[in-house]
């Protein structure tokens, strides 16, 4: 007995030592110490042997299965650290590594302008106002005294939206001078408002696009004259182009106001001194503007006799031109990150 049981422990020892995962450490238990396991079936036959002998015997079948059990024990031990290390370094982080640089969104440098230019408005006490870019022929040309000769009405200047056969009557604003029709017509003087947003013109080269950004801006009220349109529109270029910029106004027409002006800023880019962008006259034509024309007055009906007021209007477009030194419109529309992520 001792001989066959010190046999059972030198192989289980041997295969003990090979095994290099659970499933085969379970197979080995099963093996020696399952229901039909070799130790089991050493104590099983501990019937068979002689009564003095059984004792002893049985002593060392189980001493022998106490030892195998404390030996799987620490090989199942053993075992599981190497599998949490196996998987620790599995998931190790390596801390060196450079990080992912996670690129932001911005916003577009006209959107960034237009923005600016109406904090500057709120701030000289005007509220921002919007209306439907999706417009009808009263509130486009006819509420703002543009004849129905008036060159802009033409096919080759306004987008109509078909359905004209249908009475639809629709176009895509060309400026947003309806946004102030509309609140005219719903609100009583003082009126102190700016009208930000996108407008369209059918017309597309080097220096147009079929879709641009417009600020208009509506101020009305008693006693309101062409020295309060000057005071605004300086204290707002001064703001956008630096309070020592020259500002100057030139005699204009436009149907919706009377007398209308263009203004111009000192060419911000030679200085005055006459260079490409102000075509030598160290001017640059930044804005239009004038005093609200009676006859708009009378349409929205507002009574020109006790109320005057002033309007002007600018393209974000060319501020922005401007403020950034981009000789090209196009770069706007592309969408070329290079270019949008420089602002
Ligand atoms: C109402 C009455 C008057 C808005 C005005 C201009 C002058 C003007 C241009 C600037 C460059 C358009 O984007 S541009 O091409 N605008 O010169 N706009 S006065 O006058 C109004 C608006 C609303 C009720």
């Amino acid at each position: 007995m001792e001989e066959t049981v010190r046999h059972i422990r030198n192989r289980a020892q041997d295969e003990l030592a090979l095994v290099a995962d659970m499933r085969s450490l379970q197979e080995l238990r099963v093996k020696y110490l399952g229901k039909k396991g070799e130790l089991t079936g050493l104590l099983k036959s501990l019937g068979n042997i002689p009564p003095e002998e059984r004792r002893e015997a049985g002593l060392l079948v189980n001493d022998a299965k106490a030892w195998f059990e404390e030996q799987l024990a620490s090989a199942e031990e053993s075992l599981k650290f190497a599998e949490k290390d196996r998987l620790a370094a599995a998931r190790r982080i390596d801390v060196t590594l450079p990080g992912f640089s996670i690129t932001s969104g911005r916003r577009h440098p006209i959107n960034a302008v237009l923005d600016e230019i109406s904090a500057i408005f709120v701030s000289l006490g005007f509220s921002v106002e919007e209306g439907p870019e999706v417009e009808d022929d009263y509130h486009n040309f006819e509420a703002l005294n543009i004849p129905p000769e008036h060159p802009a009405r033409d096919m080759q200047d306004t987008f109509y939206v078909a359905g004209a056969e249908t009475g639809a009557n629709r176009l895509l604003r060309t400026h947003t001078s309806p946004v102030q029709v509309r609140v005219m017509e719903q609100r009583r003087p003082p009126i102190r408002i700016i009208a930000p947003g996108k407008v369209y013109r059918c017309d597309s080269d080097q220096t147009h696009t079929p879709m641009f950004h417009q600020v208009e801006g509506l101020l009305v009220d008693k006693n309101i004259s062409m020295a309060d349109l000057k005071g605004i529109l300086e204290a707002f270029l001064h703001t956008i182009f630096g309070p020592n910029t020259p500002v100057r106004l030139r005699p204009s027409f436009f149907p919706f106001t009377e007398p209308s002006a263009e203004v111009d800023i000192g060419c911000v880019i030679c200085g005055g001194a006459g260079c490409g962008v102000c075509k030598r006259t160290g001017w640059l034509e930044i804005l239009g503007a004038g005093m609200v024309n009676p006859r708009v007055f009378e349409m929205a009906g507002y009574d020109p006799e006790v109320y005057t007021g002033f309007a002007f209007g600018l393209g974000v477009e060319r501020i922005a031109m401007l403020k950034y030194g981009i000789d090209d419109l196009r770069l706007f529309f592309e969408n070329d990150i290079r270019f949008l992520g420089q602002f």
